[in-house]
């Protein structure tokens, strides 16, 4: 398949945070790297996204006394699984992994810096209403397929495809550029849920990438 000015690749929190070692590891998150990296190269216009929690966000375990992390909390907004500490602003588990080698990614978009709201999506908050702007961006430049990978499959990345589909635009998430974390079905409830919206699912040979 040819990318081209109407493509995007959407490159989901390749942060150490998500990596073995870091606060929220994903099993095999810092494999991506390579492979996103070898991928991106087919693509001028490339997002990237970033988890970026202030201290004491409501996603924290931490936050709730008595909760513990994967606990799953009611919020005003449905509900929430309560995770470990992780991606605080301006730490090094919020910081890119070192290996991301795409100096021509055109934006970064921060999400889930909201104290009292989650945001996996690249496009709205948890809330399903807060949008972040990447919508508005990508239509303002005539970009009408997105390719998603990164972290994790059954959270940012399928939240981010969902949106995706949600407001218009083609969605492909590339299987072997992602890895999940499962809690509790999670996993095979996202792309169950990404079948049905029509996000299409292929790997990077596939699509010849
Ligand atoms: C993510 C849980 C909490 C993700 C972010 O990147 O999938 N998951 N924050
Ligand atoms: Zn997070």
């Amino acid at each position: 398949m040819k990318f081209g000015a109407h493509d995007a690749l959407i490159v989901v929190d390749l942060q150490y945070g998500f990596m073995p070692g870091g606060h929220l590891p994903v099993p095999g998150g810092d494999e991506v790297v390579p492979i996103v990296n070898r991928i991106a190269r087919q693509f001028e216009n490339v997002v990237l996204t970033q988890d970026w929690h202030p201290a004491g966000h409501w996603s924290f375990a931490s936050t709730h006394p008595g909760r513990k992390p994967y606990d799953i909390v009611p919020m005003a907004y449905g509900d929430q699984v309560l995770w470990p500490d992780h991606c605080v602003q301006g730490t090094h588990d919020a910081e890119f992994h070192a290996d991301l080698d795409i100096p021509w990614a055109q934006l970064i978009i921060r999400k889930g810096y909201h104290i009292a709201v989650d945001s996996y999506s690249a496009f709205h908050a948890a809330d399903r209403k807060t949008p972040t702007g990447l919508a508005s961006y990508l239509r303002e430049r005539s970009i009408g397929r997105v390719f998603v990978c990164g972290l994790a499959t059954d959270f940012c990345v399928a939240w981010t495809a969902l949106d995706g589909r949600a407001a218009g635009f083609d969605v492909t998430v590339i299987e072997d550029a992602c890895r999940g974390i499962d809690v509790a079905g999670s996993l095979d409830k996202a792309w169950a849920d990404m079948a049905a919206a029509g996000v299409e699912r292929h790997s990077s040979a596939a699509l010849g990438v």
